[in-house]
């Protein structure tokens, strides 16, 4: 029988670039989905990791507004911070893109109009909340009020955070726009529907074939669909997003949740287009039996169970997930992490802190909440890390290969006769790795870690036991098979602490690949050269966790990194000069389609020449002899040969170029200050 070879898709839930990420963000779906992904490349699996920022709709637009910017200049900072971020943490991603390429774009389209075509969306018209104050249709998320179901009352319009349920926002009581408090009135408007209601049977049927989901997202998932499945809006009134390719829907962008999932499948389209195999990414969508693993954080699970997966089998031709692994949120000593109350550990600040990566992904991973809610607490940090990572795994190593250079010349000895500690020890190395094996294979990422750290343990037991201090030529088979447990451990913990494994491999100095099934293996042999051992992970001490606790807990406010992002000072303003002209002679460029040569007076300035992409919008003869408005001190440049000392002003709006006249004749030259 031949085997095939496993094909797994990676997909972590792609996060708002709305904000800069705190520790619950990497804890609850980054490393998570990192040290999976890790797992399977080490298995030998055909692995991708896909990921992306989901920049679309309300959440950009909205935090854009606030901060006085476009939401494009807030998605383009923020989408770098991330980045840096993630690959700061060693979250090896294959592919880290962005909902506003236009390949997420034409993909989210193509896919909507497929579902069209099949008949799951239907039209019908809405009664939206509006702000009268901030004059806009306030999308779901926007407006504020109490839940109907449980009484929280911060519960959002389409989500209520408290008890999970998805809310429309005119089932709030009490509703107040989230911007600024004002009541919504609500307004009729026309919109597209996503027919769940006709997907009920097959998304319960696909559910509960899913054996091997844990059971509170299988029992969250089949509560909704008890609850009855209703048609979901999936368009917006708003302009930042993905427009609606029919007529009548010009003026709307898709809902954020319902491009955001596309983004999976386009960002593993532009993995492949990179990896310069453009069909590449149907090995994951459409052929059977690729394993898709979802991880996201428990409020994103009803999107995933039922509105994703719904609209997958509206399409019909991808591939559904195959585990999603909803991940609870991780407080912060005692209370929720929280920006705007200055209560976190904030991910901008900790890669500027001069603490290895490591260091932070050991106790991280102790933090992933894949059970219950889970707390970062200082002190526990300190001592995970003192007591367990460098007292167990970092001494294990460390004292087996200081060991072979101090005793040993750096070379590996040869082994002696074995007793049956020994030959016990040696059957546990080769064991070891099955079992973290079974618990990573089932995503059970902490007691894989913990596993490792039981590994570490039973070797220093080992190591005491046999005090090859005491007589070094009787320790040559313990230091032998120590120095092999090492090599282990390296490929055990390569997807935790990539970092120092890495770092660790090389200090092995050994040829073969870090590879699943080098590990548990006998293979460094005698007389094996290792390179100069150091420290892997060091103690924090105290003045360590003072210095971190000031720094990591106060978060970059959005407002410093945009300060100044569309603001110029009075005397950069005093430096634009900007006059009247005008228009003497008007010449065609016909080397371009745009362009035109202008000749303008500018009174006591002289004539001055400009080149001006008119053509199309402007005939000559509705230029020449009028005044406009034109920038006369920017830096002289050349277009097809021809100099531009000036620049004319229009007003642009999309395909549109209006000129801009001075409202009554004025002499030429004349300064708009
Ligand atoms: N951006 C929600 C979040 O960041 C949302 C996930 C999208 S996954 C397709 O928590
Ligand atoms: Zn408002």
């Amino acid at each position: 029988m031949v085997e095939l070879t496993k094909r797994v898709l990676v997909l972590c839930a792609l996060p708002y670039v709305n904000n800069i990420p705190h520790i619950g963000n990497i804890v609850g779906s980054h490393l998570p989905a990192d040290i999976f992904a890790r797992f399977c490349r080490l298995k030998g699996y055909e692995t991708v990791f896909i990921g992306g920022s989901d920049e679309n709709g309300t959440p950009s637009e909205v935090t854009a507004q606030k901060l006085g910017i476009t939401p494009k200049q807030l998605c383009d900072k923020l989408y770098k911070i991330h980045k840096k971020i993630y690959d700061w943490f060693w979250i090896s991603y294959d592919n880290f893109s962005r909902t506003s390429k236009p390949i997420h774009h034409k993909t989210t389209q193509e896919f909507f109009l497929k579902i069209y075509e099949n008949g799951f969306i239907s039209e019908g018209t809405l009664v939206m909340p509006y702000c009268p104050r901030c004059k806009r249709f306030l999308p779901d998320r926007y407006v504020e009020g109490t839940c109907p179901y449980c009484g929280y009352e911060k519960a959002r319009g389409d989500q209520c955070e408290k008890c999970g349920r998805l809310l429309d926002p005119d089932q709030l009581i009490n509703p107040r726009c989230a911007i600024c408090g004002t009541t919504p009135i609500f307004k009729e408007t026309k919109h597209l529907f996503l027919n769940l209601d006709k997907l009920s049977d097959k998304l319960e049927e696909w559910i509960k074939s899913n054996k091997h989901w844990k059971e509170h997202v299988v029992s969250l998932a089949l509560g909704w669909i008890k609850e009855g499945l209703k048609p979901r809006c999936i368009t917006r009134d708003l302009k930042w997003g993905v427009k609606v390719p029919i007529e009548g829907y010009e003026d709307k962008v898709f809902y954020v949740w319902f491009d955001a999932p596309i983004g999976y499948i386009s960002s593993t389209k532009e993995w492949a287009e990179k990896i310069g195999k453009p069909d590449e990414w149907k090995k994951f969508w459409k052929d059977k039996g690729a394993l898709i693993y979802n991880f996201l954080g428990k409020d994103n699970i009803p999107f995933h169970t039922i509105f994703w997966p719904g609209m997958l089998l509206a399409h019909g031709e991808f591939n559904l997930p195959y585990q999603v692994v909803g991940l609870n949120y991780c407080n912060y000593e005692g209370g929720k992490i929280s920006k705007s109350k200055g209560w976190g550990i904030f991910c901008d600040k900790i890669i500027e802190a001069d603490v290895d990566v490591d260091i932070w992904r050991y106790y991280f991973t102790w933090l992933i909440p894949e059970t219950k809610d889970t707390e970062f607490k200082w002190k526990e940090f300190v001592e995970r890390i003192n007591n367990e990572l460098v007292a167990n795994l970092g001494n294990f190593i460390y004292r087996t290969l200081s060991f072979i250079w101090k005793y040993y010349d750096g070379k590996v000895p040869e082994p002696k006769e074995y007793d049956e500690r020994d030959k016990e020890f040696e059957e546990f190395i080769k064991n070891s790795p099955e079992k973290v094996e079974r618990l990573l294979e089932d995503v059970r990422l902490r007691d894989g870690l913990a596993e490792i750290i039981n590994i570490a343990i039973e070797g220093n037991k080992y190591f005491q036991e046999k005090e090859p201090w005491k007589d070094k030529e009787k320790a040559r088979t313990a230091i032998f098979l120590s120095v092999n447990l090492c090599k282990t451990l390296a490929i055990l913990m390569w997807p935790y602490l990539p970092k120092s494994a890495e770092n660790l491999w090389k200090m092995l100095n050994i040829d073969e690949k870090i590879e699943w099934k080098n590990a548990g293996k006998i293979t460094i042999m005698p007389k094996h050269k290792i390179n100069e051992s150091k420290i892997l992970f060091k103690k924090l001490t105290d003045e360590d966790v003072e210095r971190l606790k000031k720094l990591v807990t106060k978060p970059t406010p959005l407002e410093e990194i945009f300060g100044g992002e569309n603001v110029i000072s009075f005397d950069e303003w005093k430096k634009v000069d900007i006059r009247v002209g005008k228009v003497l002679k008007v010449e065609d460029m016909p080397q371009t389609k745009k362009l035109y040569k202008l000749q303008v007076d500018f009174g006591e300035l002289g004539v001055k020449q400009a080149v001006s992409g008119l053509k199309g919008y402007y005939k000559p003869e509705e230029l020449e002899g009028k005044q406009f408005v034109f920038l006369v001190n920017l830096e002289p440049k050349k277009f097809f040969g021809e100099t531009a000392e000036v620049m004319i002003l229009a007003a642009v709006k999309d395909d549109k170029v209006v000129l801009i006249k001075p409202e009554r004749e004025i002499e030429n030259g004349a300064r708009i200050e």
